[in-house]
């Protein structure tokens, strides 16, 4: 049988994405390395590559798979109609993060089934039956669709990481010079753990994986990593450093490989501060920049949300990293209650701390967190798009032209200047033009973002 798995591209509305990063579409590499021994996979990047209808015509697909966070959600269920709108015997299977926290919002026509959490064997054994024209009940995770509707599956059984596939990389080969984070391209992910034992209110990954860190052996991710060929790799974990003793295994098994890359991970502050010895181990077999969720300046606000973490170790995870030369992305919320001294406070203290690059989530009650079922009564659209993370989906304090200014300048003034041309250097030259062209779409586009809330 033909498989076409497809990576959606977001809509023109969310902001993010594609317009400022763009990293391998890992999870249809998966899904495809359960399937491709046995039939013929296609995988296209509509971020990239955007020939839906020319690629479903010309590779005539038995079956499409599609993938998707919650921004990508009208998009999922468009592209299964544009699928079955070409073919409507094409078998229609969606998969991700938001059809394993919401699969009710995939009940559609042009969705035959929806899984819930991992993808690999529950997708092998999709395209089994369909091969064999067997019905699907009873596949774990497994969706169906009937005529009264999208029928609740079986439990996905939490997997054995290290009995999934590699990734299949090369079904991405024509698009992989073109995956980046800011100056980190081309650039590789790989999954070295899922879940986490922390219980942020904002976050649902923890549940997902029932509440557990499930993690790889460092041997096959090592043996994972020798068949990357690119020099930037992500970690595309939960969170990469919180089991210290696995994450120092595998800085030594990466020495003695003599694999040299330079890697991209996230980190929680707490374990940062706790074990400068650990990052200083990974800085010197390649780590260049750890993802920190610092979240607030303040503890009351590292409480409300339970990141089980404080100011002071943020503080202290930032001098550790800023004395090893390792780079920080800090990663920080906006509430939608904060006032011009919050963000006035917000700025200072950024400043204080000399970062080099930081980035500003609009704090969102995803589906399937603590504080989606706190607050969702309070939600001023359930629109997916509006799920960016930059758009606030939650009544701001302010009118919502002035938390957008206020939100603009965190972006311009947290960041002193000498920091941001040395953090400009770190970019291939010819890089440059183009990436300052990003950033000024971005601007115009956020300072005039209260108007997509006027329809
Ligand atoms: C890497 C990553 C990114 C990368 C981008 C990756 C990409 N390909 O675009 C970066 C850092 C750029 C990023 C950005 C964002 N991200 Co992100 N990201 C992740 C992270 C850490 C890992 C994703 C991953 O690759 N996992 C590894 C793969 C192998 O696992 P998987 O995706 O779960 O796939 C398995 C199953 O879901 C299933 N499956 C998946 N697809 C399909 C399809 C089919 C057909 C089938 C059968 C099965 C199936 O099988 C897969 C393999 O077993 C997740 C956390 C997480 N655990 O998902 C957050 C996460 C997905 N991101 C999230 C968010 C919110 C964002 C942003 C909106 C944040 C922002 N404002 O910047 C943006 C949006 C990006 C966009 N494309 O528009 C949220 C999504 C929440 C939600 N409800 O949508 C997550 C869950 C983190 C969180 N905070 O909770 N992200
Ligand atoms: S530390 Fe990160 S991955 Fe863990 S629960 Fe909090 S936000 Fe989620």
């Amino acid at each position: 049988m033909r498989i076409l798995l497809i990576e959606p591209a977001k809509s023109p509305i969310s902001m993010a994405g594609e317009d400022v990063f763009l990293f391998e579409p890992l999870a249809l590499e998966y899904v495809a390395a359960g399937v491709k021994d046995e039939h013929e996979v296609k995988i296209l990047d509509q971020r990239i590559d955007d020939t839906v209808e020319q690629t479903l015509e010309a590779f005539r697909p038995d079956v499409v798979g599609i993938t998707g966070y919650t921004v990508h959600a009208n998009r999922v269920k468009r592209l299964a109609e544009r699928a079955k709108t070409w073919n409507p015997e094409v078998l229609t299977v969606v998969g991700g993060h938001h059809a394993t926290v919401a699969p009710r919002d995939f009940d559609s026509p042009h969705i035959d089934l929806v899984v819930v959490g991992e993808g690999v064997d529950s997708f092998r054994e999709v395209v089994r039956r369909f091969d064999v024209c067997e019905g699907f009940d009873g596949i774990p995770g497994v969706w169906v669709r009937t005529d009264e509707g999208l029928q609740e599956g079986s439990p996905n059984p939490a997997p054995d990481l290290d009995a999934l596939p590699f990734p299949d990389r090369s079904l991405t080969k024509a698009y992989r010079h073109a995956y980046y984070s800011e100056y980190m391209q081309p650039l590789a992910s790989i999954r070295t753990s899922k879940g986490c034992p922390f219980r942020c209110n904002f976050c649902a990954l923890w549940k997902i994986a029932g509440g557990r860190y499930l993690k790889r052996k460092p041997e096959k991710i090592v043996q994972e990593l020798a068949g990357i060929d690119e020099e930037f790799v992500f970690f595309a974990d939960d969170e990469s450093l919180v089991d210290v003793t696995r994450m120092k295994r595998l800085a030594e098994l990466i020495r003695e490989s003599g694999i040299r890359k330079r890697y991209f991970l996230y980190g929680r502050s707490d374990t940062i501060a706790k074990n400068s010895d650990l990052l200083a181990l990974w800085r010197d077999v390649g780590l260049e920049r750890v993802f920190v969720g610092l979240e607030f300046f303040r503890d009351s606000d590292l409480e409300y949300i339970n990141k089980g973490s404080t100011k002071v170790n943020n503080q202290q995870a930032v001098r550790v990293l800023q004395d090893l030369g390792i780079g920080i992305y800090a990663s920080f919320i906006v509430r939608p209650d904060f006032t011009e001294k919050d963000f006035a406070e917000f700025r200072r203290y950024c400043r204080s701390i000399n970062l080099s690059f930081a980035s500003f989530a609009v704090l969102t009650p995803l589906p399937g967190t603590d504080l989606y079922d706190e607050v969702e009564d309070q939600l001023l659209t359930r629109d997916p798009e509006f799920f960016d993370f930059i758009h606030t989906v939650l009544p701001t304090t302010l009118p919502l032209k002035d938390f957008y200014e206020q939100y603009f300048r965190l972006y311009t003034k947290s960041i002193p200047l000498r920091n941001v041309f040395s953090f400009m250097s770190k970019y291939r030259l010819r890089d440059i033009p183009a990436n300052l062209a990003k950033l000024r779409r971005w601007s115009k586009r956020l300072r005039k973002l209260h108007t997509d809330y006027a329809a």
